[in-house]
């Protein structure tokens, strides 16, 4: 194992000033349900995983400002996926193999009960001829006890090397680790060709130590953006599903809005690494989702959490504090006809405390319902229109305030459901909307809304819409209420989410 006067500083210096800076970060000025990092800059979730009878969530991370920074690896662990607790910073860039940021990874427990993380380190290799330094991206290991964290003597332990001849070596990153049922381990890494097209690649191991290449699991072949990052592949409901996030994908419709996260559902071909893709789309349709990552739960649940942001908007929506950044609520997956779906892990509902619930509401006009307000909220509704004649357009809008609301508007003829946070405090010219199709169930149209002091996620057709958006509104803005054009009728059940509970 690597030791060094380095490893020790770098990692001390972070976690000394977590201790100090950290534990002042009051939970008030923080989400209340959704991890934010100990202190300053989050993105990637990485590490996903239960080891020992504990949730970890590790994260990128940049602890001493509120921008992306020397990639760090902050820490959580959690028995519930909603209760988080702060461990000590995991790993600090401080080996040669790392000194430019330990990037995004996994986690896996190893037979002799120890804790694996496979993760990219990035180094620099002198400067281009703009002056600029040259990256070089390659696979790591650290292994530890769940806190304290080692890296390999041998880092980088898939190295850039075994890229096919003309890949580039500053595109190889993101490993995510699994165990097969013979005990042997596999993990994918996104990559790029030459011409910057984005490419999964798989590796396998019998130790988790030394890898084999075994080939491509599939090309982007340009047509979502360029390199994807943050790949994860796994079996579910006898399918397969590759999640993937692209970088620089182009807007088209709907379905993508530049920055966003993609799933495909299929097969894998005879070599029994092939994917043969049979349908592609976002993974939520919201602005502020990137980096999905997933991991199987004690009970069997396939579980996805993902950075609650999107790379565009970093600077400009929430009040600048001591933390940036936050997870989406964890999510369990399905997959049904093709799509997958997602629903708040069940864990949530025990978050709940009073409820107030209203039946068969006519909605015609400007609705306020006595007991639905809140900031911390989980919110079902069900509507349909009144008569088939009445075929209009019903709003709920959260986050209302004086000068300020949320607003989620349902067109009961298309099916259109659009979310637009243009008048949540924002005072930037940014993308505020976004929008799906979804399909009523037996005449109703189902949403599930979940609202945090910094964000709501909507739910919609059972979870085969999601739609993730931060929100920059004050506090005291608690109001919720709902307005139709045309006739319709609701039911509601909303109940505050109480993390004390
Ligand atoms: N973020 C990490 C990379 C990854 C990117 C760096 C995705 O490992 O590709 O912070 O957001």
């Amino acid at each position: 194992m690597m030791g060094g006067l380095d490893q020790t500083s770098k990692l001390e210096a972070a976690r000394a000033y977590e201790a100090r800076v950290g534990s002042c970060i009051g939970g008030e000025g923080r989400p209340a349900y959704h991890l934010s990092p100990y202190v300053g800059w989050m993105n990637d979730p990485n590490g996903f995983s239960c080891y020992k009878g504990q949730y970890h969530l590790f994260y990128q991370y940049h602890p001493y400002s509120t921008v992306w920074g020397p990639m760090h690896w902050g820490h959580a662990v959690s028995e519930d996926l909603l209760h988080w607790a702060f461990l000590p910073c995991a790993l600090a860039p401080d080996a040669s193999f790392d000194e430019a940021g330990c990037f995004s990874g996994s986690a896996i427990e190893l037979d002799d009960g120890r804790q694996l993380l496979l993760y990219t380190g990035v180094r620099h290799e002198g400067v281009t001829q703009e002056g600029l330094p040259v990256s070089r991206q390659a696979q790591c290991v650290a292994i530890g006890d769940g806190v304290d964290y080692e890296k390999a003597a041998g880092n980088p332990l898939i190295h850039d090397s075994v890229l096919p001849a003309g890949w580039m070596r500053q595109n190889f990153r993101d490993p995510k680790i699994w165990r097969e049922e013979d005990g042997s381990y596999r993990c994918v890494v996104g990559a790029a060709a030459e011409d910057g097209d984005g490419c999964v690649l798989l590796f396998s191991s019998e130790d988790a130590l030394s890898w084999k290449y075994v080939g491509e699991v599939t090309r982007n072949g340009h047509r979502f953006g360029m390199m994807w990052e943050c790949p994860d592949l796994f079996e579910l409901d006898g399918k397969e599903v590759l999640l993937v996030s692209p970088l620089k994908m182009l807007t088209a419709e709907y379905e993508r809005l530049g920055g966003c996260a993609l799933y495909c559902i299929g097969t894998l071909g005879e070599d029994g690494h092939t994917f043969v893709e049979e349908t592609l789309h976002a993974i939520d349709y919201g602005i502020d989702f990137y980096a999905p990552q997933t991991t199987l739960t004690p009970d069997g649940r396939r579980v996805m959490i993902a950075w609650m942001q999107n790379w565009d908007t970093t600077r400009l929506l929430l009040p600048d504090r001591r933390w940036f950044g936050q997870m989406t609520v964890p999510r369990e997956l399905r997959v049904r006809d093709g799509r997958l779906f997602q629903w708040p892990v069940r864990e949530i509902e025990d978050l709940r405390g009073t409820q107030v619930a209203y039946q068969d509401v006519t909605v015609d006009d400007r609705t306020e319902l006595e007991g639905i307000e809140g900031r911390c909220a989980d919110i079902v509704v069900r509507v349909r229109p009144a008569t088939e004649a009445s075929l209009g357009s019903f709003t709920v809008n959260v986050a209302e305030g004086q000068d300020c609301r949320t607003t989620l508007t349902l067109d009961l003829e298309t099916g259109r459901l659009c979310l637009d946070r243009r008048y949540s405090g924002a005072r930037r010219m940014v993308v505020h909307t976004c929008a799906c199709d979804v399909t009523p169930t037996e005449g109703y149209f189902d949403l599930r809304i979940l609202l945090d002091r910094f964000s709501i996620e909507v739910f919609a057709g059972g979870g085969e819409q999601a739609m993730s958006m931060v929100i920059p509104t004050e506090l005291a803005a608690t109001g919720i209420s709902f307005d139709a054009k045309g006739k319709v009728v609701m039911d509601i059940e909303k109940y505050a989410l109480d993390t004390d509970r």
